[in-house]
């Protein structure tokens, strides 16, 4: 049988994004498990990538690409996938602070954690501190990550981590974006901060693990 996840794995690492649904289809007719695809090539796919996103190997619109070709399959599947073939690490809502419209850097991190095997609420850009608070409490996340990519949004990113703390969520807070820094995320009361996808990914995993 010819090794299709492999292939897939394959297809996503190039960004094949217009061959990896045929490519899926082709799998799961030779009699290839769901969750085989999922874990074993759409996000063992992601596990090499962020490795070669980190050493510069691979540049931004090459790792974006994937992500889309990485999306593009997982939402082939998700109406296929069984209870316990892909078991979500948690929720993570996420988002860009309040009069911030910047949201690449924001959907690469999203699709990095989503590939990563987290459940990902992306609420959008330009949210206001209240927006975060009532997405994490209906989704009853364990997780919220900030992105700002202004310096002139860094408040915003302090005023929602302050409504967070405030309203005694309990939820880890992730925040990233080019003007932050490990000494801003800690002036704010953050738990954590990471300078690109590949960190945000680790930091997460970090709290659940
Ligand atoms: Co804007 N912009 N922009 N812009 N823009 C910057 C950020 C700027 C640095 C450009 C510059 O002047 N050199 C500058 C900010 C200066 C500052 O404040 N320090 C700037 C400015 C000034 C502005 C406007 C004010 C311009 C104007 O209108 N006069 C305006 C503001 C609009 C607003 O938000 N209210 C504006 C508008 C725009 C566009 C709409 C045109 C467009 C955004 C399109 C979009 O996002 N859909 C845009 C763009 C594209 C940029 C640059 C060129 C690229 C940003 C980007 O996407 N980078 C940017 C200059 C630059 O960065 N070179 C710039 C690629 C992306 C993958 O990286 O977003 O850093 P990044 O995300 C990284 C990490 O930061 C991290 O991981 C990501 C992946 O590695 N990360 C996290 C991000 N969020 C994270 C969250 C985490 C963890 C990690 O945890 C939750």
């Amino acid at each position: 049988m010819a090794n299709y996840v492999e292939e897939i794995k394959e297809l996503v690492i190039d960004g094949e994004d217009e061959e990896i649904v045929d490519k899926i289809k082709e799998a799961i007719d030779d009699g290839v498990s769901v969750g085989d695809i999922v874990n074993n090539g759409l996000i063992e796919a992601m596990n090499v990538i962020g490795p070669m996103m980190a050493s510069g190997e691979l540049f931004v619109p090459e790792v974006l690409m994937s992500a889309e070709t990485m999306q593009v399959g997982l939402n082939y599947v998700k109406p296929l996938l069984q209870d316990g073939d892909l078991k979500s690490l948690g929720t993570i809502v996420i988002g860009t602070v309040e009069g911030d419209l910047h949201d690449i850097g924001k959907n690469l991190v999203a699709m990095m954690l989503e590939s990563s095997g987290f459940t990902v609420i992306n609420i959008g850009i330009d949210q206001s501190p209240q927006a975060f608070v009532d997405a994490i409490v209906e989704n009853n996340a364990q997780i919220v990550g900030l992105s700002a990519l202004l310096t002139t949004t860094m408040p915003a990113m302090r005023d929602t981590v302050a409504l967070i703390k405030e309203k005694g969520l309990d939820v880890k807070v992730a925040v990233g974006g080019a003007p932050v820094n490990k000494e801003f995320a800690d002036t704010i009361g953050a738990d954590g901060y990471s300078e690109d996808a590949t960190g945000a990914v680790a930091l997460c995993k970090g709290f659940v693990g």
